[in-house]
C-alpha cells in the first residue's frame, strides 16, 4: 500500500515527509521534487514568507544511485525562517483557523503550539510526496494537472473547450500569475486581490485538477473506502482551507435528468463517451476518460483587520492575532491538489498492477491492454 506522512512545524527546522510502498527501481532524483515545490510557492498574492523560503527537496532514504530501493523514502525541505528562540505566546485565536479547536483539542493556551503544524506550510511536504507519485505516472503516461477557474466572484468558463486545448493552455500556465487559462479573467482576480489586501482581507477561490490518461479499473465500488472518487475527494479536502470538491459536473448534475447527465457509451476501438459529465469515474472505478475534479477554497483567516475573538488567557474579547500571511493561495492549493491526486491515484496504480518493482507494475499494466 502507497501511503505517506508528514511530521515537521511551520518554524521549525523543516517538514519531512516518509512515504512508503514506492516500487523499487524508479528513477528519482531532487531535481524532481524542486520542480514542484518551486510550483507551490507561486501565485499572485502569497505572503512574505514565500520571498524568504526557496523550497528544495533533500532525500534522505530509499534511494540509491538515482533509484528508489523498495524502502521508505524520507525526504526532508529545510525551512529558512526558523524561529531559534521562543516567541511571546498568542492568545487570540483567529476564527476560521483550527487556533480555537486545537486549543481545546490539544490543552493548549498559546496559540503559537497549534499554528505551528496547522499551518499550510505543511503541504510543502504533502507536494514532496506528490512529486514521486508523479515520477511514477510518468512511466505510464498519467498526466496531473491544475489551473484556476475563480477567484471569489471571478469565474472563468470552460464550457466547449475540449481536453487537448485545456491541456495546452494549461501546460503554459506555470509562468502566469494565478495559473489561469484567461489572461482577461486573470487581471480582474488580480484586482481584487489587490483590493483585499487594501482592505485587510483575503479571497479564496476554486480550482480544477484534470488527471489524464488514467486506464479504467482503477478503485472499486466493493466497499466505501475503495471507491476512487472517494478517496480522491478525502484527500484534496485534506488540503487546509478546502471547503468543496466536487467530480464531474457534480453539485450541478443535481439540477439536471438523468438523461442529460449521463455519458453515452460508444464502441469504435474500444469503448468512448460522448460526454464525460461524470468527471472519469463510474462506480467509484476510472472508466479512461479524464478525471476532471473541482474545489473550492475559502478565503485564509488570517486577516490584516481581525475579526472579534476571544483572549484564552483572561476570557475577555479581542480582535484575532494578526500576523503576516497570504491574500489569496489559491494557485498554490491547486498544485497541492495535483500531489494529492497524483499520490491518490499512484496509489491506486500499484494496487491495481502490483508495486514491487516498476518493471512488474508496468508489465501488469501493459497486459490489461
Ligand atoms: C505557508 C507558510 C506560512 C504562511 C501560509 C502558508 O508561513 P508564515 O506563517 O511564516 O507566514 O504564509 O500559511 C497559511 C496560509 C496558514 O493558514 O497557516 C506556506 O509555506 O505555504
Amino acid at each position: 500500500m502507497l501511503k505517506f506522512t508528514t511530521a515537521g512545524e511551520s518554524h521549525g527546522k523543516g517538514i519531512i515527509t516518509i512515504i512508503e510502498g514506492i516500487p523499487a527501481h524508479l528513477f528519482l532524483s531532487e531535481k524532481d521534487i524542486d520542480v514542484e515545490l518551486k510550483r507551490r510557492q507561486m501565485g499572485y498574492g502569497r505572503g512574505g514568507r514565500m520571498k524568504i523560503e526557496l523550497d528544495r527537496a533533500q532525500i534522505l532514504s530509499g534511494v540509491r544511485k538515482g533509484e528508489t530501493i523498495g524502502s521508505p523514502v524520507a525526504i526532508a525541505v529545510w525551512n529558512k525562517d526558523v524561529h531559534k528562540k521562543p516567541l511571546s505566546p498568542v492568545y487570540v485565536p483567529r476564527p476560521g483557523h483550527a487556533d480555537l479547536t486545537g486549543a481545546v483539542k490539544y490543552g493548549q493556551i498559546d496559540i503559537r503550539n497549534v499554528w505551528e503544524r496547522a499551518s499550510a506550510r505543511e503541504t510543502a511536504g504533502r507536494v514532496a510526496a506528490g512529486a514521486v507519485a508523479k515520477r511514477l505516472l510518468k512511466e505510464f503516461n498519467i498526466e496531473v494537472l491544475s489551473h484556476v477557474v475563480g477567484i471569489a466572484d471571478i469565474a472563468v468558463d470552460i464550457t466547449g473547450v475540449s481536453i487537448s486545448e485545456l491541456k495546452k493552455k494549461i501546460k503554459s500556465i506555470d509562468s502566469s500569475p494565478l495559473r489561469c487559462i484567461h489572461r482577461e479573467a486573470e487581471l480582474e482576480m488580480m484586482r481584487v486581490i489587490d483590493e483585499a489586501k487594501k482592505k485587510g482581507d483575503t479571497v479564496g477561490g476554486v480550482f480544477e485538477v484534470l488527471a489524464l490518461n488514467v486506464p479504467v479499473g482503477l478503485g472499486s465500488y466493493v466497499q466505501w473506502d475503495s471507491r476512487l472518487d472517494m478517496r480522491l475527494a478525502g484527500a484534496v479536502m485534506s488540503i487546509p482551507g478546502i471547503r468543496g470538491v466536487e467530480i464531474g459536473l457534480g453539485f450541478e448534475s443535481a439540477l439536471m435528468l438523468g438523461s442529460q447527465v449521463h455519458d453515452e457509451i460508444t464502441c469504435k476501438t474500444g469503448f468512448g463517451r460522448k460526454t464525460n459529465n461524470a468527471g472519469g469515474i463510474e462506480g467509484g472505478i476510472s472508466n479512461g476518460e479524464p478525471i476532471m475534479m473541482r474545489a473550492a477554497m475559502k478565503p485564509i483567516p488570517s486577516l490584516a483587520r481581525p475579526l472579534d475573538s476571544v483572549n484564552l488567557k483572561t476570557g475577555k474579547k479581542s480582535k484575532a492575532a494578526v500576523l503576516r500571511s497570504d491574500i489569496c493561495a489559491v494557485p498554490a492549493a491547486g498544485v497541492v491538489a495535483e500531489s494529492m491526486t497524483a499520490f491518490v491515484l499512484a496509489g491506486a496504480v500499484c494496487e491495481k498492477f502490483g508495486g514491487d518493482t516498476i518493471n512488474e507494475t508496468k508489465r501488469n499494466f501493459r497486459g490489461q491492454k
